[in-house]
């Protein structure tokens, strides 16, 4: 009797143990660091359940560099079911079979929440990574900004910040940090080296953006060979953190992230700035998708659809100082600060957002957006950059392991030529004996 309970117990146990490791009840996540509010996730679990009389568990991992999420799911085939590249990313994924279409035709009216994240600038630059897929279908933006230089006003001029230039100006040698993301920083070298054929119409920012060229690739590395010798460093994300505890006095950052340090500055009596230099730069946004590979389709469906809901886009904005792509009237009505001075930001909200003050480190205006352009996949040629960039940054650490090798083989030196010196005095003195 007592062996059969025991036997029950166990098929009991085997039966839950195989219950929760359901994929039906797991949704895998994978998004940037430091990029959402992590109190809505098992507000998500919570939700979904009540909706849907499903449980399920959030599995949430983050990454810091693009290329590294998509070598997990290109090469390795990872099975997460929500991913948040960039547009760059998202148009490569594309073309390359790697994305599921959004089908949010299953989620009940009252709590289909993306017809209200629409923004018609974010519908129209997803609209302008593949001219003959819309990837409206494919993705769902959730934040967007622009690449510019976060700056120390006490000890940068907004003159000095106001160009690319400043990464490599001897003033601020030690003092530098620069975004560990290739494109991001190629992009705006690049800008401020065809500055003039730019003025000139020779090429356009669009066209720049597609430029993988052996020439260009050449010319932004010996760009930052210059830039190296001044890096603070290379940072996916504690950047921001430097520029608060004054270390750094000049950044090549996201908005997100200055909006951030500004914030957590001013706390401690810091005064930081933010600027998109005048040469003009590129603008991202990141997106939601469902990966070829994902296994949990429903909930991965749901999961973006909450994260369109206004009052969860606009914690999570709160939380992490980035900009929600979210189009809806309650985030713009969030984000008014008197203080401001009205801009136009209709190209974002629509006709009625025409002279609203908001922050314009969050939402920049028409102007800034003008000297802007989104970056495109570069397909096979994304290797000779991703080369390119470890060359720079490789020599950098090379140059510092030559330092250290150079300071150990003196220190042994030393200590070889000490130990003998010693054994020769009592060698001297034994035999004196
Ligand atoms: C935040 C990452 C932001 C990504 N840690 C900007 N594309």
């Amino acid at each position: 009797m007592k062996k059969s309970r025991v036997l029950i117990m166990a098929a009991m146990l085997a039966a839950a143990v195989s219950c929760s490791s359901d994929r039906d009840q797991i949704l895998k996540v994978y998004n940037w660091s430091d990029y959402i509010d992590e109190s809505v996730l098992p507000e998500f679990e919570e939700w979904y359940e009540a909706r849907t009389g499903e449980s399920i568990k959030v599995v949430y991992q983050t990454f810091d560099v693009n290329e590294t999420m998509l070598s997990k799911i290109e090469k390795g085939h990872e099975d997460y079911d929500v991913v948040c590249p960039s547009d760059y990313i998202i148009e490569r994924m594309l073309n390359n079979g790697l994305l599921q279409p959004l089908d949010f035709a299953s989620i009940p009216d009252e709590i289909n929440y993306i017809s209200l994240n629409k923004s018609p600038y974010i519908q129209g630059m997803f609209r302008d990574i593949n001219p003959a897929i819309d990837a409206n279908d494919y993705s769902v933006a959730y934040m967007w900004g622009t690449t510019g230089i976060i700056y120390n006003p006490a000890e940068v001029t907004a003159e000095e910040a106001g160009t690319w230039d400043i990464i490599r100006n001897p003033k601020f040698a030690g003092r530098i940090l620069i975004k560990d993301a290739p494109r991001d920083v190629y992009g705006p070298v690049l800008i401020y080296l065809k500055q003039d054929e730019l003025k000139s119409g020779k090429v356009t920012l669009q066209e720049l953006m597609h430029d993988s060229s052996d020439e260009s690739i050449a010319a932004v590395e010996a760009y930052l060979k210059q830039v190296k010798d001044g890096v603070l460093g290379w940072e996916a994300d504690f950047g921001k953190e430097q520029m608060t505890k004054g270390r750094g006095v000049v950044s090549l950052n996201w908005s997100g992230d200055a909006v951030w340090a500004i914030e957590e500055a001013a706390e401690v009596g810091v005064d930081l700035a933010y600027v998109v230099p005048e040469e003009g730069s590129t603008v991202w946004f990141d997106g939601w998708v469902i990966p070829k590979y994902a296994k949990n389709i429903k909930a991965a469906t749901y999961f973006i659809d909450f994260m369109c809901r206004p009052d969860i886009a606009i914690r999570n904005m709160e939380e992490t100082g980035y900009v929600s792509a979210n189009g809806a009237m309650e985030v713009l009505e969030s984000q008014i600060d008197d203080e401001c001075e009205p801009i136009d930001l209709s190209y974002f909200f629509g006709p009625e957002a025409d002279s609203v003050c908001v922050d314009p480190v969050l939402y920049p205006d028409q102007a800034v957006i003008d000297r802007c352009a989104l970056e495109h996949d570069w397909g096979q040629d994304t290797e000779k950059l991703l080369a390119m960039w470890s060359r720079v940054k490789g020599d950098n650490a090379t140059g510092f392991t030559y330092v250290i090798i150079g300071l150990v083989v003196v220190a042994a030196a030393v200590l070889v030529i000490r130990k003998a010196t010693s054994k020769n005095r009592r060698h001297k003195s034994s035999k004196r004996r």
